[in-house]
Formats: structure tokens, sequence, C-alpha cells
């Protein structure tokens, strides 16, 4: 256990303020090394106040992540899970791909309190402002093949919804493919990126992204994103939310990634999905149709009833609503 984990138990154990002399003491480490592990925890989002000649007193988790916030909470489905908290990355897409294509082993997790760069599908951007939300990275190594990972993003957006759900009593929807609406708006993107293994077509590696707003940022979302973007709190969120649902997510999607031919997920996702019912317009490419979603097939495509007539299954596209909300 890090000196830092220590110093946190003995914070979180004791009422009265605890000097730096005792906990030094007590874990056979300098005053210099208690004063670090303080600052660490300080900027990780712990509020700890130190008054002189009495010591410190842990006035409030905040919305810390550490590494062991996020343990605290992992079931058994995450065992061999390994967690890095960061706190400024471009995005935790890139840094997690690079590791990948370094050989790093997979089932490593990382989360960013801010990222640069954050990415979308296609070169689309996400944004990813300062402890606003949860930015967060897996780097899988999956053994089954290309054509199965494209229900990594499936699973991930149902293990979102019920971390969601768990933490905060909220209730979300999906919207296919890859997006968690709150409240008719964008409350979480998710992003799988792979890296294909040609000769056994199965995958060197996946890295999988999900982006959840837990918070506008101060001043509100950027203008371009103002009238898609919706976050789950208005005002302050509950302490360490971040943490409890990033272990959470992790929790529903390892448990549905460790048996993913099962498919378990795909009743969830159907019962969540924002689509169905609705009138919208399909586009892939330059192809653009119109129609109603009747229904996402086990295949997870997404079905839909044209406006000619013809009923059309498919696998991947942007979609628009056309009518209101009912
Ligand atoms: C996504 O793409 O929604 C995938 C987002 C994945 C984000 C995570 S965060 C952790 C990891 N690291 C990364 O760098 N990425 C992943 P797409 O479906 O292409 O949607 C992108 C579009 O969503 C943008 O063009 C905006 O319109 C909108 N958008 C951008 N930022 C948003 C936000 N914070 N909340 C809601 N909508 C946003």
């Amino acid at each position: 256990m890090a000196i830092r984990e220590k110093v946190l138990n003995m914070l979180e154990n004791t009422v009265e303020a605890i000097s730096g002399e005792e906990i030094a003491q007590s874990l056979g480490v300098s005053r210099n090394s208690v004063w670090k592990a303080v600052n660490k925890l300080k900027e990780e989002g712990y509020e700890i106040s130190a008054v002189t000649n009495k010591g410190y007193t842990l006035v409030s988790e905040g919305d810390s992540v550490s590494e062991f916030a996020v343990k605290k909470y992992l079931s058994k489905e995450c065992a061999e899970i390994r967690v890095i908290v960061r706190d400024e990355v471009t995005s935790t897409q890139t840094v997690l791909k690079e590791l990948g294509d370094k050989g790093e082993a997979g089932n490593l997790v990382l989360i960013a309190h801010r990222q640069t760069a954050g990415k979308g599908r296609l070169g689309r951007s996400f944004e990813a402002p300062k402890n606003s939300g949860l930015y967060m990275s897996i780097l899988l190594r999956p053994k089954f093949t290309a054509e199965k990972a494209l229900f990594i993003t499936t699973a991930a957006a149902v293990a979102t919804a019920k971390g969601i759900k768990l933490v905060t009593g909220k209730e979300t929807s999906i919207k296919w493919v890859n997006d968690v609406y709150y409240q008719n708006k964008k409350v979480c993107g998710i992003l799988t990126e792979a890296n294909l293994d040609f000769e056994s077509g199965g995958l060197n590696y996946a890295v999988l992204g999900i982006g959840v707003n837990i918070t506008e940022p101060p001043g509100g979302f950027p203008e371009e994103i103002s009238k898609v973007a919706a976050a789950l709190y208005e005002t302050a969120p509950p302490e360490r939310i971040r943490a409890r649902l990033a272990a959470e997510i992790l929790n529903s999607f390892m448990g549905y990634y460790n048996h993913l031919e099962e498919k378990a997920f795909m009743e969830e996702y159907r019962k969540r999905s924002f689509l169905t019912g609705r009138e919208i317009v399909f586009t892939q490419g330059d192809i653009s149709e119109s129609g109603t979603v009747v229904d996402i097939d086990d295949s997870a495509r997404l079905i839909v009833k044209l406006d000619s007539g013809e009923t059309k299954a498919y696998m991947a596209g942007e979609v628009s609503i056309v009518k209101n909300f009912a």
C-alpha cells in the first residue's frame, strides 16, 4: 500500500485531528513523506485541514478519484484490473493505444481529471474539462474476433447506464449506437478503437473509452455542444461520485466482457433504447434514408422501417431524430 493510502486510512479512521508526527511514527516514515502524501491527497480532491499544534483532519472526500478510491469499489469481476489516474492527458485513448503498441498487458484502466484533446468517433472531439466528468479508457486484449469486438461498445453503453443508475439513482437511455442520454440530451459518449491482427483475424488490442458529464463546467458547456450535452448534476455532486461511478461501470462492463458471447446486455440495451419508435434520418456516407426505428436486433443492428415501406438493418452510421420528443 502506498504511503498516501496508509495516511488516508488513518485520517478516515480518526475523528480528532492527528499530527504529522503521530502519523509518521505509526507508519514508520518521515514527516516529510507524510506532508507529501497529504499534499498529493489534496491534489486528488480530498479536503484536509491542517491546524497548527493539532494536526490533520479529513474534512471531506470531495469528488476525488485515485487508484485506490476506485479499487475500493471494484468487484471480483475486476480482479485483474489495474488503475492509473492522471491529472491531465491529451486523450486517455491515445495514451492507452501507445501503451498497447508497446505491448502493455490488457485490463489497464486510465482515468484523467482532464483531457486536452478528448476524442469522439470519426475524428470528432469530446469536451473533457477539468473535474467535470469521468474520462476513462480501458486497454483490452480480447481473445475473440474483430466482429465480436463490436459488442464492446454495446456492452459498455449498458454498463454505463447501469452504473449511473446504481450510483446516482438516475435513469438514462441509450441512443444507438454509442451515446447515453439523460433527459433527452447526451450525458455520455463511448468510443472503441481496435488494433487488428490481420493474420489471425483477431485483435492485438482494443481501447474502450467512456466519457460521462457529471457536472457542467464552470460557465457551462461550450456553445457548440450546449444544445446537445447534459450533465448528471446541476449543482455539486455527492462525494466521490467519479470513483464510485468508474468502479460500478467497470464492474458491470467486465461482467459482460468476460462472457461477451452470451450477449447478456442486449435485452437491457433494447429496454433502454432511445430511438425505438422514433422517426429518424439515417446517414452513412452519402446515403441518407428516413423511417421509423422498430427494434435493435441481437447483432446490435438498428432495424428501421423506411418511409418506402422497406425494412432495413443498419450496422453503423449516424442517426438524427426527426420528430420532437414525446
Ligand atoms: C463520442 O463520439 O461520443 C465518443 C466520446 C468518447 C469520450 C471518451 S472520454 C475517455 C476517452 N478518451 C477520449 O479521448 N475519448 C474517450 P461521437 O459519437 O463522435 O460524438 C462526438 C460529438 O459529441 C461531438 O461532435 C459533439 O457534438 C458532442 N460532444 C462533444 N463533447 C461532448 C460532451 N462532453 N458531452 C456531450 N456531447 C459532447
